[in-house]
């Protein structure tokens, strides 16, 4: 697997051919990813502060995500924007405002894990608040029997996850969340077998949260559980 961060000779390279192939000079800048099933190439690695377009194109065999994410308690967790549902062979745009700093773009062939990462350095002021960042993301994986990823899962008063159910199972599973007292905090909405799905869903108050898939009998046979915000 080629890591760009342990070949800074590379990425100057390509800013350099970057260079003279810009698009759209009033939107800000244009940056290409190319992904494929192992790697994650970002054409450019050192950028300036503003709006720019990252323009994804899937090589790979796989459907992928790319994620920008920002440094949080000395780990890059935040995410600052996302594109997902990349098909292989297709593009997709994704656009963000980058504050100066340092951010990891990741590649996620199979739309799953912590990706193929590339680090990036913006120069410029620092963003004031990434607009439609979220403090978080949790995998939650529902089979027929069991909704998992959310046993040893915990999160602070205010936090504001993503969760993204991939479905293993046979049928259409969802993800209701219930705040400790008993009303909807928000859903992942019915996903078919084999698709992903996800909502971001901030946890407004402290307590036990009860989770389940609401469809026919499926709390029933396991789909459901809890989990604390402290
Ligand atoms: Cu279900």
């Amino acid at each position: 697997m080629l890591s760009f961060r342990s070949v800074p000779g590379i990425g100057a390279l390509l800013l350099l051919a970057a260079c003279g192939s810009t698009g759209s000079p009033a939107s800000g800048t244009s940056v290409a990813i190319t992904a494929t099933d192992t790697a994650c190439q970002v054409a450019k690695t050192e950028l300036q502060a503003g709006q720019t377009t990252f323009s994804v194109t899937n090589n790979g065999n796989q459907v992928t995500e790319v994620y920008v994410y920002g440094e949080q308690d000395g780990a890059y967790t935040k995410v600052v924007s996302e594109v997902e549902n990349i098909g292989p062979g297709t593009s997709r745009d994704m656009q963000v405002n980058l504050g100066g700093g340092t951010y990891e773009v990741a590649c996620k062939p199979g739309q799953t894990g912590d990706g193929v990462r590339t680090k990036i350095t913006v120069a410029g002021a620092a963003a004031k608040q990434q607009e439609e960042a979220y403090d978080r993301e949790v995998e939650v994986e529902a089979t027929d029997h069991a909704l998992e990823g959310l046993s040893s899962f915990t999160a602070k008063t205010g936090e504001k996850i993503e969760f993204k159910l991939e479905n293993k199972g046979t049928t259409e599973h969802e993800l209701e969340i219930f705040t400790p007292d008993g009303k909807e905090a928000g859903e992942v909405a019915p996903v078919k077998p084999g698709a992903t799905g996800e909502a971001v869903i901030t946890l407004t108050v402290p307590g036990t949260y009860s989770y389940k898939c609401g469809i026919g009998d499926h709390a029933g046979k396991g789909l459901k559980g809890t989990f604390t915000v402290s």
